[in-house]
């Protein structure tokens, strides 16, 4: 009888035990449908995209965008050495702005693995002087902290020679036109595994870069199988701008609400029935970029997060630390803006859904029993003609206060007569107590 190399055989039975599980459809845990609630309640989560690339200072694309080939490219990872990342400050951070998980880059487009990953040496505790696992430091404080992690996985790989037949991108690296497509795969799971298995409880699993061979098999039933097999709470979501398929546990948007395509990203997505998230950066990179200084305000982005609510979506705010492992002042300064912001209005953001009258140009509602806040960021006339709310208004008045607010319901709708207009308030919340 032939007997198989160790390593063939056992990516063998692994394929044949996942297999197994991918057959039957999928059912989410109960822990799972427990944590897509405690997900929606959360609201508003820190976006990390932190990788070798900062040390360019370009953004997380540069590989691609200048044309670097990997021999170049590999030249960056001996000059990462972030000495002063501090976990401790990275999660108090994300505390501070009433943010209730984090999302951080494991592995980006350029392949490169932020963690101790032994499916290959391209990782940060191989090839870097620091030679540190900066997830395990995070996920240990996170812990510490009882904030959430999730895990970013871009299944595009501009480094790994096995994701061949190549897609729309990573055209200049440089890499031979030969590469074994499920050896890819069973890289990446490998990965997956690792991140499952060495980094205790976790959020969720965030993959990117599917978009880049739409039409490759992607063994996405095993895939998720096997990360539900592992940590049946895990929240899976695909940043494929395409509607969610089964074994995905939330959908998300990029820079965009649900239902809208200002950027181009969504004109195959519609919206499911899965928890929803949108995505958006504080300047206009993801990844580091020293060049970019297009800030949003606070105001703009406390807006964001008020209209992500009212569309019944969370907010993921994206921060792009520097090489050295700290985060710029003018992403500090905004957190820590919203942060005081949500200390006095979180009642009326965490644990509310979309409220009953659909997003309007002026604001939005949401809703959390039998109250339902409307938030008003675009200032209209001082009275406001809402919808009729499903049931009846029994009182209302400002989130911060005592005083009434005086309402009529009439043919049209119920008319709010609004307090006097603070050009210095972010979002004019008006609290209305509906009947049982
Ligand atoms: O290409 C990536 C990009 O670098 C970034 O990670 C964003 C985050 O949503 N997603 C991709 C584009 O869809």
């Amino acid at each position: 009888m032939k007997v198989l190399p160790i390593r063939t055989a056992a990516i063998l039975l692994y394929l044949l035990s996942v297999s197994a599980s991918a057959q039957t459809p999928y059912q989410p845990a109960p822990s799972n449908l427990a944590a897509r609630r405690a997900f929606q309640d959360a609201k508003f989560g820190m976006f990390i995209h932190w990788g070798v690339y900062s040390v360019l200072e370009d953004g997380e694309w540069v590989m691609q965008v200048k044309k670097i080939p990997i021999s170049e490219y590999e030249k960056l990872p001996p000059r990462f050495d972030p000495v002063k990342f501090n976990a401790a400050e990275w999660v108090s951070l994300a505390k501070a702005a009433g943010m209730k998980y984090i999302v951080i880059t494991s592995k980006h487009h350029d392949g490169f693995a932020m963690f101790d990953s032994h499916a290959s040496d391209w990782t940060i505790v191989q090839r870097t002087p620091w030679k540190k696992d900066p997830l395990k430091m995070l996920a240990e404080e996170c812990r510490r902290q009882a904030i959430k992690l999730s895990f970013y996985y871009s299944q595009l790989d501009w480094h790994n020679p096995d994701y061949f037949p190549r897609g729309e991108t990573g055209q200049y690296a440089g890499r031979p036109d030969l590469g074994d497509w499920n050896k890819y795969l069973a890289y990446q799971d490998a990965q997956l595994r690792e991140l499952l298995t060495n980094y205790g409880e976790i959020s969720g699993i965030w993959f990117d870069g599917w978009w880049d061979k739409p039409n490759a098999d992607w063994h996405l039933d095993r895939t998720y199988a096997l990360i539900h097999s592992l940590q049946p709470q895990v929240l899976i979501g695909n940043n494929r701008h395409r509607a969610p398929l089964p074994g995905e546990d939330i959908q998300m948007f990029e820079k965009d609400l649900p239902g809208k395509n200002t950027t181009g990203f969504s004109s195959e997505e519609t919206i499911g029935d899965l928890p929803l998230e949108t995505a958006e950066t504080m300047n206009q990179s993801w990844g580091y970029n020293a060049s970019d200084h297009n800030y949003k305000s606070t105001r703009e982005l406390v807006q964001y997060l008020v209209r992500a609510a009212g569309n019944n979506a969370n907010f993921l705010l994206n921060v792009g630390p520097r090489p050295d492992g700290t985060i710029q002042p003018e992403f500090v300064e905004r957190l820590q803006q919203m942060g005081k912001w949500l200390a006095a209005n979180g009642d009326s953001i965490y644990g509310t859904r979309g409220g009953p009258i659909a997003p309007h140009p002026w604001g939005v509602t949401t809703q959390k029993g039998n109250t339902v806040y409307v938030h008003i960021l675009d200032w209209p006339d001082p009275v406001l003609l809402l919808p009729a709310p499903p049931k009846a208004v029994l009182s209302a008045h400002p989130l911060n206060g005592s005083a009434k607010i005086d309402f009529t319901k009439t043919d049209y709708g119920l008319l709010l007569k609004l307090p006097p207009r603070d050009e210095n308030t972010f979002d004019t919340i008006i609290a209305l107590e509906l009947a049982p």
